[in-house]
């Protein structure tokens, strides 16, 4: 095994010892989500799922964590199915294209939308501010400030992790943060 994917290994293995972590992962169409769930090899587990309207990657409990991943944006008329699989989430990957700046503000009213759902507006947030590889990618700093990151402090514990799906970097600190804030949450909320 390489060593990125037995960094990515023990990365996952830090979620949990008795029952697989939630985790969504959502953002933007072309943020970067499906590479990232290819990139950490859990290739082997993905299932698509059409949905009307909405396709949906599950990837099945494995290795202390199971991940939902979906497109939002421009969807309103397909929201009302979301909150099937919101129900007992842990934890949010929000992936955001760094490059993008035009879109930006639409990333932003879609995670300030869906933490407005019941059972989502005290989870953990981890930001992947992807494709850091392009040379006028906004930075970590401007994209905590262009998607209203302070304004969510009193709700949500959240990290900001600047990243390359392409290289894999960033992707394995970006897992652990969210494993450490799935551990506190899961504390919290007992
Ligand atoms: P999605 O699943 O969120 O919709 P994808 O996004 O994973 O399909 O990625 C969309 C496009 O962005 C893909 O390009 C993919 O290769 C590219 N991409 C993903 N992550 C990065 C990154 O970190 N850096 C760069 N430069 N590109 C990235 P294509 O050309 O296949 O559409
Ligand atoms: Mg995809």
């Amino acid at each position: 095994m390489g060593l990125f994917l037995s960094r990515i290994s023990d990365a996952f293995a830090a979620f949990s010892t008795t029952r697989p972590a939630r985790i969504l992962m959502l953002g933007l169409d072309a943020a970067g989500k499906t590479t990232i769930l290819y990139k950490v090899k859990l290739d082997e587990n993905i299932q698509t799922i059409p949905t009307i309207g909405f396709n949906v990657e599950t990837v099945s409990p494995c290795r202390g964590v199971s991940f939902t991943v979906w497109d939002v944006g421009g969807q309103e008329k397909i929201r009302s199915l979301w909150h099937h699989y919101f129900q007992g989430t842990e934890g949010l990957i929000f992936v955001v294209d760094s490059n993008d700046p035009e879109r930006i503000n639409e990333a932003r009213e879609e995670l300030q939308g869906i933490l407005k759902f019941p059972g989502m507006s005290n989870v953990p947030i981890v930001i992947i501010a992807n494709k850091q590889d392009l040379p006028n990618a906004m930075k970590p700093s401007e994209i905590i400030d262009k998607l209203g990151m302070n304004e969510l402090r009193d709700k949500h514990k959240w990290y900001v992790q600047s990243a390359c799906a392409i290289t894999g970097d960033g992707l394995i600190d970006a897992m652990l943060e969210m494993a450490n804030l799935v551990k506190q949450y899961r504390k919290e909320n007992k």
